[in-house]
């Protein structure tokens, strides 16, 4: 089907954290296999599955050291296949993570380009050769340090955007091109249905920049080659993980005649709360500015373009924490559930999203496993600007691992997650399991599910025409509407009540709700979904 993507709601799966089955601590493709009735149960119809391909492990799967095989942890080919399978005898698509700005510094083609200068491997990643005996350039890695490396061996240096062992590919070299075509085309024929592209916009550098980045000079060429050579002959759906682009930029990767990519990921609202976006660096957060930017990027893509809706993934903190209040988890995680999922896009719900989970607990750094983490502390450590307890307490702010311990299946030991020692701590909150909100009927469970049920029915929740009408003192008001039907989407982002906003019409049908009433006052984080 030719333009699928307009109907899909993903489900992001972070095959590490989700389901153990043989005790070794580690979610596995058989644990995916025996929650497929579950997700089916959402109201999913796409699953992204983040990197499950062999790899050290350095960055957690996103070093991979084999594109075509399977990690022996999480299982083989076969079991990878059988997933697929029931995936798709449920009706689930499935996106596999597309991770090549770089590879593992273990891939076979980096083992080959370190050896010697000659190497016919050697043009596969980026080697500069000293200046004045330093780093080609001042670019710094998003895990800390020079975004280069000396290599003894050689003599020269060789570009990371992320960890040492995450040696960037070098796009230009027109073999690294076919290789990755040939890769993705692998996958592609055995059912695979689209990727998310990891930092995508990175694969072509711009060396004129101060900052390390990308959006280089050939990154629209690099795109559409990739497109024509297997993309577009699979029909793939792509998402390409795209830090920092305006609205404008985004509209050129996807709109439809330049065959580039199907849909760009945007960040803007959750660089909020965060001093000049810095994570570890915590400032209240801008509601306003929140609904504002969420808006702007709707506006922004009307035309030719359709906008992912996310708030969750496994480099954030939990929404629930970031956005939402802990004395009203129940109101106001379904409140950001609404206001999110109301608009125009594809919606993009993370592991553990649907049961409204807040943040674990963490009471040490070696309670930690994330890379960038262990790097921030120990490089904030060295500053000696804070104490130990300041520390602690900016990585609990901003730490990727908040959002990657285990999935609380149920009551028992370890949520249910491994009969085994778990390779990140586990944190079972009573409410905060599957077990429990299945039964719950008022559970953040089962709003997720009444609102995917509420989008596929209703036209104007789908491709409908956005509009915000209004967003002050903590309330606002937007409208989807689409062959003269009109959906209001209200909402309070406050802990108080407010009277309800005179342009919301008084005799409209609810369709969604977070409260049982729907009168002349709206109450603390109440959401609305009401149809005129
Ligand atoms: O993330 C890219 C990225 O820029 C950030 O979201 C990242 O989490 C980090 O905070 C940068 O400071 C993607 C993946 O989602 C992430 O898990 C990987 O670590 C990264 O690329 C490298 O592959
Ligand atoms: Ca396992």
């Amino acid at each position: 089907m030719e333009n699928w993507h307009k109907e899909a709601i993903v489900y992001q799966i972070y095959p590490k954290s989700y389901s153990d089955t043989n005790g070794d601590g580690i979610g596995d493709i058989r644990g995916i296999i025996n929650k497929l009735d579950y997700i089916k149960s959402l109201g999913v119809n796409t699953v992204w599955l983040s990197p499950c391909y062999p790899s050290p492990g350095d960055d957690n799967g996103y070093d991979i050291s084999d594109y075509r095989g399977i990690a022996p942890e999480y299982g083989t080919l076969d079991d990878f296949k059988e997933m697929l399978d029931g995936m798709h005898s449920r009706g689930i698509r499935l996106l596999m993570d597309l991770v090549v700005n770089h590879t593992s510094d273990e891939h076979e083609w980096f083992v080959q380009s370190r050896k010697s200068r000659d190497n016919p491997y050697r043009d596969y990643y980026i080697w500069r050769d000293p200046v004045d005996g330093r780093e080609p350039n001042e670019w710094v890695a998003a895990f800390g340090g020079s975004a280069w490396e000396y290599d003894e061996l050689t003599g020269q240096y060789y570009l990371h955007l992320f960890s040492k062992k995450q040696p960037d590919l070098n796009w230009d070299n027109p073999k690294v091109r076919q290789e990755i075509a040939d890769m993705v085309n692998y996958w592609l024929d055995m059912g695979v249905d689209g990727f998310r592209c990891d930092v995508i916009n990175n694969i072509s550098k711009d060396f004129t920049r101060p900052y390390a980045g990308g959006n280089g000079p050939r990154l629209h060429e690099f795109l559409h080659e990739l497109h024509e050579r297997a993309l577009a002959p699979h029909k793939a759906l792509t998402v390409g993980e795209t830090w920092g682009l305006t609205p404008a930029q985004a509209l050129e990767l996807t709109s439809e005649a330049r065959g580039e990519l199907t849909m760009t990921f945007q960040f803007e609202h959750l660089l909020l709360g965060r001093v000049n976006g810095d994570k570890f660096d915590p400032e209240p957060l801008d509601k306003k500015a929140f609904v504002d930017i969420l808006a702007k990027w709707e506006n922004g893509l009307k035309d030719d373009s359709y906008p992912v809706l996310v708030m969750e993934n496994h480099d954030q903190p939990r929404a629930l924490s970031r956005f939402g209040d802990l004395k009203y988890p129940y109101e106001s995680a379904t409140m950001l559930a609404a206001l999110l999922f109301g608009m125009r896009g594809v919606p993009f719900i993370y592991q553990g999203q649907e049961l409204g989970l807040h943040d674990p607990t963490f009471n040490s750094l070696d309670e930690y496993r994330d890379i960038e983490t262990i790097n921030a502390y120990n490089e904030l450590k060295a500053s000696g600007r804070f104490s130990e307890q300041e520390l602690l307490a900016k990585m609990q702010y901003g730490s990727r691992d908040c959002g990657r311990t285990p999935m609380p299946w149920d009551t028992s030991e370890n949520g249910g997650f491994t009969s085994g020692t778990p390779w990140i701590k586990t944190q079972v909150d009573t409410g905060f399991t599957v077990e429990e909100q299945e039964k719950d009927e008022n559970s953040v469970l089962n709003f997720y599910r009444s609102l995917l049920s509420t989008r596929k029915t209703e036209e104007a929740l789908r491709d409908g025409e956005f509009k915000l009408l209004l967003n002050e003192n903590d309330t606002s008001v937007y409208t989807r509407s689409a062959d003269g039907s009109t959906v209001y989407v209200v909402c309070r982002f406050a802990d108080s009540e407010c009277p309800m906003p005179e342009i919301v019409p008084e005799n409209a049908t609810v369709l969604l709700n977070n409260y049982d009433s729907f009168e002349k006052t709206l109450l603390p984080y109440q959401a609305l979904w009401l149809k005129a």
